[in-house]
């Protein structure tokens, strides 16, 4: 029996399978993706999770685009039909009918629309199968980046994104009302990691939300934003991060390259990964030179790696290393929030620049209780404003450090999406909260 009651025949077959079902009776089911009436038949395209079949009526078709229906019918070979089989209709029942039109065709070319169009109807262009490519691919990357970490030693830890401090210096907070008490939503689970490292755990990671309340609206900015964080106690310094960067953005483009949603999404948007080899030529170069290279093929002095630094210093290590992505190490002292471990008036930290974009921040973070306190005054802070962080190096902590990538701008880059909205299921900007 089904959900409804009534008695149905055969199996639900996925579209992608009926090739397997050759002369058979079968049942598909999933949404009308397209409908072509040719006076004595008619071909409707179905789709369903994994990929579309045709299906033929004698006449007209009965029922239009987006329905959700499920057919009954005989595989028969048919050199035209997309696979070389198609479903022969016996009976079609619609079982999610659409009511109204839909804002936007969802057969559409996805590139026909902007991103604008694309985000104000948002429910119906997530059905197109090119935009939920990239959440597909966006599943695997969070997959494996996972994987690699556990089979590290690393834990997956979740924190709370409601906190009473900020933790990123500069960047704004959102308030949120916690019963007549004012706390933030989190910009990132920075100080919980550290404490998880300090628990015991050593080696922690995180894949949640963080939120940044920037005013601007650009494409690389979003108002939320997931972060893929990590944490490592007793390292010898950055090269130790960077390694693992390396290791864990390696395994991401091979397990995406070898899954079939990973590739598929590869494919609708044209785009490549690099390989292992290929991410381990990744240059690294300190600050100033990374300045000074990006001010000659620039053209003019630069005060600081501006978005078109980034874009010409990713051009320089395709041009010199092979690679599309370059690690700039030792951001001075005032760039960085105060728990970087300082090096004189520069930082035990990093950026990773991947494809003309910074995908990643991360360093070794001041371990040394004494120093943390010698430190916060340098940033206008007061040891009263963090009394629980400081315990957990009062408390006795391990060298550590860590870093976050950028869950959108990672999918951004890897699938060459203009805009970061577009590797947001459900993007906040200043003017979007909805749906
Ligand atoms: P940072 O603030 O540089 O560092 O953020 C780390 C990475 O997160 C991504 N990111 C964003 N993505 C979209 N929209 C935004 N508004 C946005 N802000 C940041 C970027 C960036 O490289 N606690 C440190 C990390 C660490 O040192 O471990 C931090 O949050 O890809």
């Amino acid at each position: 029996m089904g959900d409804d009651g009534k008695r149905h025949d055969g199996v639900r077959v996925l579209a992608a399978e009926i090739a397997a079902h050759d002369g058979e009776e079968v049942t598909v089911s999933g949404w009308v993706h397209r409908v072509r009436e040719l006076g004595a038949v008619s071909f409707v395209v179905l789709r369903d999770r994994i990929g579309t079949a045709q299906i033929v009526y004698e006449g007209a078709a009965p029922t239009g685009p987006e329905n959700v229906v499920r057919v009954r019918g005989h595989v028969g070979a048919n050199e035209k039909a997309p696979g070389g089989f198609e479903v022969r209709a016996v009976e079609t029942e619609v079982i999610g009918a659409v009511s109204g039109e839909l804002p936007i065709s969802v057969s559409a070319d996805v590139d026909s629309f902007g991103i604008e169009t694309l985000l104000d109807n948002r429910i119906a262009s997530l059905r197109m199968p090119k935009v939920r490519a990239i959440f597909e691919l966006q599943a695997e990357i969070v997959t494996h980046f996972s994987d690699y970490l556990r089979s590290h030693d690393f834990t997956e830890i979740k924190t709370s994104k409601l906190i009473g401090t900020g933790t990123e210096g500069g960047t704004g907070l959102f308030e949120v009302d916690y019963f007549g008490e004012k706390v933030y939503l989190a910009q990132s689970p920075q100080f919980y990691k550290q404490a998880m490292v300090a628990s015991g755990l050593e080696r922690v990671f995180e894949v949640g939300c963080a939120y940044r309340a920037e005013k601007h609206d650009t494409p690389r900015h979003l108002n939320e934003y997931v972060s893929l964080d990590v944490e490592m106690g007793f390292i010898d310094g950055i090269d130790d991060l960077m390694d693992l960067e390396i290791g864990i953005l390696s395994h991401i483009c091979e397990g995406v390259r070898a899954s079939r949603t990973g590739a598929a999404a590869l494919e609708a948007w044209g785009a490549t990964l690099p390989d292992a080899d290929t991410l381990a030529k990744t240059p690294r170069i300190d600050y100033d030179e990374a300045k000074s290279i990006a001010a000659k093929r620039i053209g003019k002095r630069l005060f600081e790696l501006n978005p078109e630094a980034e874009r010409v210093l990713c051009e320089w290590a395709v041009a010199e290393y092979g690679v599309e992505a370059v690690f700039v190490t030792g951001f001075p002292r005032k760039k960085r929030p105060f728990y970087t471990w300082p090096e004189e008036q520069r930082t035990a930290s990093f950026d990773l620049l991947f494809r003309g974009l910074e995908i990643t921040t991360g360093g070794k973070r001041i371990h040394d209780y004494r120093m943390l306190l010698e430190a916060l005054p340098k940033f206008g802070m007061t040891p009263e404003q963090l009394p629980d962080y400081l315990s957990i190096f009062q408390y006795g902590c391990p060298p550590h450090g860590g870093f976050a990538i950028g869950l959108e701008r990672l999918t951004q880059k890897f699938l060459g999406l203009e805009n970061i909205k577009a590797a947001s299921l459900f993007p906040r900007d200043r003017k979007r909260v909805r749906p």
